[in-house]
C-alpha cells in the first residue's frame, strides 16, 4: 500500500523519485542520504483548488477542519517538518506536492458500484462455483488505467455528495447532458446513492503522492443485487474517464493506484468470485 507512490518517474513528467529500499520508508528510520528533489507542477499556479506555496503567508490548520478545507487525516495526526505535512506512510523519494493541490491529506471519494453478472440467472464461474461480479469501470484519461470512477472531494461537500456526483461526471457523463436528463438521473440515483456500504477508509497508494501531499479516500459498495437500477443505465464516460464499462471481477485485474485492493474487499463481502 505504499509502492506505486515510490515508481521511478512522477507522472506527467521528467521527475525521477529517490529510489531506496523499503527498510528506508519509516520517517523514525535513519536515512542521512535522502535528498530527494523538490517538485510543485506548474499546473498548480494560481489554481483556486491548491494550496500556495509553503511559506511565512501560508499558515493553514494542519490536522484539523481548516474553514471549509479537511486537512485531518484518516491515519490520526501527521507530523509537520520544516514547516511541511510528513506522508504517513513514510518517504516517498520527493518532496513538495507533484500535482496535489492540496499540502497533506487530499480527500477523495470512490464509488464501487457492483451488479451481478447475468444471463437470467448470476453467472457461477465453474472453476471456483462463485457468482462473477462486475463493477463500473472507467478509463482514466490521464494515464489509460482502468479505474474506480473516483474523484476529489470538493471545499465543503460531504462524501456522500462527491461519491454520487463523480460517479454520475464519469459514468453517465452528468456534465454534457442535458438539465431534464441530469434531473431524471438523480431522482433514480438518489434511492440507490442512499444505501451504501462504506468498504474502506484511509491512504490510497496512488503514484502521485509525494512525501508532503498524499490521496485519501473514503470507498463505498453500492450494490444493485437484481440489476434493477444502475444495473440497467446506459452508461457514458465524461468529464476524466474516457471510457466506462461493467467490467468482470476477478484477481487478476490491473487496476489504478490500490483500486484492486478496495474491490478484493468488496468480492469477500459479496461472496463472489475473485
Ligand atoms: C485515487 O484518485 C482515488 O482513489 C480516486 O479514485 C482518484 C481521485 O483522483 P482524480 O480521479 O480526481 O484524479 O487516488
Ligand atoms: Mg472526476
Ligand atoms: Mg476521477
Amino acid at each position: 500500500m505504499h509502492c506505486k507512490c515510490r515508481a521511478a518517474t512522477y507522472p506527467f513528467s521528467e521527475i525521477k523519485r529517490l529510489i531506496f529500499p523499503d527498510n528506508l520508508v519509516p520517517w523514525f528510520v535513519n536515512f542521512a542520504d535522502y535528498k530527494p528533489l523538490d517538485y510543485d507542477s506548474k499546473s498548480l499556479t494560481n489554481k483556486a483548488w491548491a494550496d500556495p506555496p509553503i511559506g511565512p503567508s501560508f499558515n493553514p490548520k494542519w490536522n484539523e477542519l481548516d474553514n471549509n478545507i479537511n486537512r485531518k487525516s484518516h491515519m490520526g495526526n501527521y507530523e509537520i517538518k520544516d514547516g511541511r505535512p510528513l506522508n504517513p506512510k513514510g518517504r516517498t523519494g520527493l518532496r513538495g506536492r507533484g500535482v496535489l493541490g492540496r499540502w497533506g491529506p487530499n480527500h477523495a471519494a470512490d464509488p464501487i458500484v457492483t451488479r451481478w453478472k447475468m444471463d437470467g440467472n448470476k453467472q457461477v464461474l465453474s472453476s471456483t462455483n462463485k457468482p462473477i461480479l462486475q463493477f463500473c469501470a472507467i478509463q482514466r484519461k490521464d494515464c489509460g488505467q482502468w479505474a474506480i470512477p473516483g474523484g476529489m472531494v470538493d471545499p465543503g461537500e460531504n462524501i456522500s455528495q462527491t461519491l454520487k456526483r463523480e460517479f454520475m461526471e464519469e459514468a453517465l457523463n452528468s456534465l454534457e447532458c442535458s438539465e431534464e436528463e441530469k434531473k431524471q438521473n438523480e431522482e433514480m440515483l438518489k434511492a440507490f446513492f442512499s444505501k451504501g456500504t462504506e468498504i474502506y477508509k484511509g491512504y490510497v497508494d496512488d503514484p502521485r503522492n509525494t512525501d508532503n501531499a498524499w490521496i485519501e479516500t473514503v470507498a463505498v459498495n453500492f450494490h444493485d443485487e437484481n440489476s434493477s437500477l444502475v444495473g440497467k443505465f446506459p452508461l457514458k464516460a465524461g468529464d476524466d474517464a474516457a471510457n466506462v464499462r461493467w467490467m468482470d471481477i476477478s484477481g487478476d485485474l490491473n487496476l489504478y493506484a490500490c483500486h484492486l485492493d478496495f474491490i478484493k474487499i468488496v468480492t469477500v463481502k459479496l461472496g463472489a468470485n475473485w
